[in-house]
């Protein structure tokens, strides 16, 4: 195996210049390293990049010139949103570079054990929830990676004793090698990404890397209620599942379950010690709307008691969790409508959870740029659970062509979608922006798309106060 040293005999070309890549630009070089950087985006985008890059000390390279440097390169470090089939990476490969992650880089850098988070949905929140939950146990811990800050700045300068959180997604675990979470946890998998993978198993074996080098003194964390998940269960025969497995479900007490619910009551049959099951804490007492939510935190306090925390703390610190901004976060209540921000909902699944979220007739806002995923399970929710759709962007039409009954308007932009959202709500009602979509067609991003929401929102309490 090649011997990665990331130090001054190190030359890498670090392909994408977004956080990603230019927290790698860094990091190697403090390291010593000799380090070209590439990005496709026309250079007259790039001067901030560019500009960065140089400030780190490394030199920048357009994809055109890369014949000047690449004989010179032995390692690349690709940014996840690269896919593997991009014409630079081939290059690289074809000359026998290897291609690493920013993940594989930082589990080299990192001293400290790691939990890390993967699934369709939930990977934010439930890494966060983990870091919370693990800080009121006592702990030191560093929350990174797919969450939005990079997972190469959090993990330099730790300890044995430090803990590392991190939420990585399928495209970083693509670009993995070596690494071997202490802990890894499977939320959920549903349709999503498959603008860039060619069918779901493509995209579960993406996600399967992440205990791909586990051994037997780690734990995998699965949900027993998700098929394709639940298929791992050693206990059926996976022959590639080294760790030991814990498992939760929405379901009551099972054989293979760790977590499970008896009644409203989440409760954990212990893996160490006094075998009597304990009742954590009431599902009233999560402080996030939606069933998803209890799975997310059951995956989380497996997490908690995986690494060795005792029950009693885990009850308030769950309890004192808040939502993370753009998922199912309630904006505000005006006129009796309540206006919830759920602009992280970008596939299909999430939208579905939202829709299930809710007890009051809703107004949903969905629509974007597709990932390529069906609509079909959407408009099943959608007929039951909603009064009536907004539907914006790329895929307004597909998700409309699943409204059935539903009453259906079309939206320009987003102020114009909440003055028809709120036009359509009565006191009581729900208005939900749960988009299922991208964002790329109408906002910078999913964050600008709940921020515009929001101030949409603001701007109607404005109009309502006056
Ligand atoms: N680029 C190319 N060629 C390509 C594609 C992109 O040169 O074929 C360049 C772009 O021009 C751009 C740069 O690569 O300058 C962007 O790199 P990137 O897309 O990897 O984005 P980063 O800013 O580095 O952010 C990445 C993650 N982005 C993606 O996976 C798409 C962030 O996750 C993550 O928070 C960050 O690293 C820190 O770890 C975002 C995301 O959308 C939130 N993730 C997906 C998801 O959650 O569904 C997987
Ligand atoms: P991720 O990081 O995987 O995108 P987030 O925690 O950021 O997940 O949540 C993104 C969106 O998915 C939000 O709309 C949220 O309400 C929804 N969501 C969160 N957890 C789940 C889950 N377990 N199943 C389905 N949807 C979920």
């Amino acid at each position: 195996m090649t011997t990665f040293t990331f130090d001054a005999h190190t030359t890498a070309l670090v392909i994408g210049l977004g956080k990603s890549g230019l927290a790698v630009t860094e990091v190697l070089r403090a390291r010593g390293a000799t380090v070209y950087a590439t990005d496709e985006k026309p250079r007259a985008d790039l001067a901030a990049a560019i500009e960065a890059v140089e400030g780190f000390g490394a030199r920048f390279v357009a994809p055109d010139e890369m014949h000047e440097v690449i004989g010179a390169l032995n390692s690349a470090i690709l940014s996840p949103g690269v896919p593997l089939n991009s014409p630079v990476v081939r290059a690289v490969q074809q000359r026998n570079v290897p291609v690493l992650g920013e993940i594989e880089l930082a589990f080299r850098l990192c001293k400290a054990p790691v939990i890390a988070v993967t699934g369709t949905k939930g990977k934010s929140t439930t890494t966060a929830l983990i870091g919370h939950v693990l800080r009121a146990c006592g702990r030191s811990v560093h929350v990174g990676g797919n969450i939005g800050n990079p997972l190469i700045k959090e993990v330099l300068d730790l300890t044995p004793d430090d803990w590392v959180v991190a939420e990585v997604s399928s495209f970083q675990l693509e670009t993995i090698r070596s690494f071997k979470p202490r802990v890894s946890v499977i939320l959920n998998l549903a349709p999503d990404h498959l603008d860039r993978y060619h069918s779901m198993d493509e995209y579960a074996e993406a996600k399967f890397r992440i205990f791909a080098n586990q051994a037997g003194s780690d734990v995998f964390i699965g949900n027993l209620d998700d098929p394709r998940i639940a298929a791992l269960d050693v206990a059926r025969g996976e022959p590639r599942m080294h760790a030991r497995q814990l498992w939760f479900t929405l379901g009551e007490r099972h054989d293979s379950a760790t977590i499970y619910l008896h009644g409203d009551a989440i409760v954990y049959a212990p893996i160490a010690g006094d075998p009597r099951p304990i009742a954590v804490l009431h599902r009233d007492e999560i402080p996030l709307a939606g069933e998803h939510n209890v799975q997310n935190v059951m995956a989380a306090l497996l997490a908690a008691f995986a690494v060795g925390c005792e029950a009693e703390p885990l009850r308030a610190a769950v309890a004192s969790f808040r939502p993370m901004p753009h998922r199912l976060e309630p904006v505000a209540e005006i006129g009796g409508v309540l206006y919830v921000d759920d602009s992280k909902s970008t596939n299909p699944g999430s939208v579905v959870a939202a829709l299930h979220a809710y007890e009051r007739p809703i107004v949903l806002i969905a629509g974007g740029r597709s990932k390529g995923t069906d609509f079909a399970e959407l408009g099943t929710a959608l007929r039951s659970r909603a009064k009536a759709l907004v539907a914006i962007g790329e895929a307004a039409e597909e998700i409309a062509s699943h409204a059935g009954e539903v009453h259906v308007v079309r939206a320009e932009s987003m102020d114009d979608a909440v003055a028809r959202a709120r036009a359509l709500a009565s006191p009581g009602d729900v208005v939900l922006l749960s988009p299922g979509c991208a964002s790329f067609d109408m906002f910078r991003s999913a964050e600008d798309r709940g921020e515009r929401f929001a101030a949409a929102v603001r701007a109607l309490r404005e109009t309502a106060d006056a």
